[in-house]
């Protein structure tokens, strides 16, 4: 009997700084736990970096420094398409024909334009930022992918790219698939362990704001230990804004023990925040331990990084380009006359 063909997914993080234990329990450790139910591409979104100043040599190196930590995480490359997105021409000009039907409007109304427009100057909010999610909604449609792996702060962009697809489908004909956003039940929100009523960030400045991935055991333990709870004593699931910083710490746990509300506030029940905190950080050093590992072993093997990015840029262009020609084709882009072959022996 042939197996049915396998759901596609895509997702993909910026380099935009170091990843946090957010972008682990909000997208990376479910892109890996679910890798044998789907046909996987996931890609590194420099890009998408680029609507905020980066620097040159760190853009670089934290491109290849994302790309190793899919892997450490646990993506297999055999099962999943690793690639970067620049090395893809098409997402950017898939981008460019969906700006041509994205209304000003739907993009002014981007909270995470809102957001990242009010931490700049007025004058250097680039039209890229506002762009921003129609390059996002051209990497997913250009994979026709029917789920992508995200964290909650991605759902308003996940919406607008269904609306752009329906837009297209509709004045062109059936052309993309309508993708859903698999978004997990813990962990979809991480907040800042400083500021638990802000969502913890990669780019956020702050020595206590984030446990990285790659943080030393100390290092993450000391940041836990010194996250921002309150002045009660109850270790309880809440969406109070003052329980915010002891639901966050349950949150955390919960994602990474997969246990029950109900069996988690019965394991700490007489138990003070300090045994939370101590509990919070056994399980994400537990979790950090063996991807660090990984990913120094695969630093250490020489040019195997390079050789999974050439593979999976291979195998996405495949895919792209199909999606791309027939998209230009619907559009009415005359195609290009190829040359006559000229043989150079008459
Ligand atoms: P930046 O600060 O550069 O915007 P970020 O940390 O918000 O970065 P992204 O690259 O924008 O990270 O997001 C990558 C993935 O991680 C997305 O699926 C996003 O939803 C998820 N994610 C980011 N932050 C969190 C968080 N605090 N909790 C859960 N998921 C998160
Ligand atoms: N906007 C996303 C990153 C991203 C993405 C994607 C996620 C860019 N392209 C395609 C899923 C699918 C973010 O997390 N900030």
């Amino acid at each position: 009997m042939t197996e049915p063909s396998k759901k596609r997914v895509l997702s993909g993080i910026q380099p935009s700084g170091n990843l946090t234990i957010g972008n682990y329990l909000g997208a990376l450790l479910h892109w890996v736990e679910d890798q044998d139910l789907y046909e996987n591409y996931f890609c590194v979104v420099d890009l998408h970096a680029i609507t905020l100043p980066q620097d040159p040599q760190e853009l670089r190196q934290k491109t290849r420094e994302v790309s190793a930590l899919y892997m450490a995480a646990g993506l297999d490359p055999q099962k999943a398409t690793i690639f970067i997105q620049s090395h893809i021409p098409a997402h950017a000009e898939l981008a460019w024909i969906l700006t041509c039907l994205s209304p000003l409007g739907w993009l002014n109304r981007m909270t995470q334009f809102k957001d990242k427009a009010a931490k700049q100057q007025a004058d250097s909010v680039s039209a890229g930022l506002l762009n921003y999610p129609v390059l996002m909604a051209a990497d997913i449609l250009l994979y026709q992918a029917h789920g992508v792996p995200v964290g909650d702060d991605q759902r308003q962009h996940l919406e607008l790219t269904r609306d752009l697809a329906q837009r297209f489908n509709h004045i062109y004909g059936e052309t993309f698939v309508i993708p859903e956003a698999l978004i997990p039940r813990a962990g979809a929100r991480v907040m800042g362990l400083d500021d638990p009523l802000s969502k913890m960030s990669k780019s956020t400045a702050g020595d206590y704001h984030a446990v990285y991935l790659l943080d030393p055991p100390n290092a993450a333990r000391k940041k836990i230990m010194r996250a921002t709870t309150d002045s009660g004593r109850e270790i309880r699931f809440s969406t109070l804004p003052e329980k915010a910083g002891v639901n966050n710490l349950l949150t955390i746990y919960q994602a990474l023990t997969h246990d029950s509300n109900e069996a988690i506030e019965a394991s700490f029940e007489g138990k003070g925040y300090g045994d939370l905190k101590k509990a919070v950080a056994e399980v994400v050093i537990a979790a950090l331990e063996p991807l660090q590992r990984r990913y120094h072993q695969l630093l250490d093997e020489e040019g195997y990084l390079e050789q999974v990015l050439a593979d999976g840029a291979e195998r996405a262009a495949t895919l792209a380009e199909k999606t791309l020609k027939e998209v230009k084709d619907r559009v009415g882009f005359l195609a290009p006359a190829h040359r006559w072959p000229v043989n150079r022996d008459c």
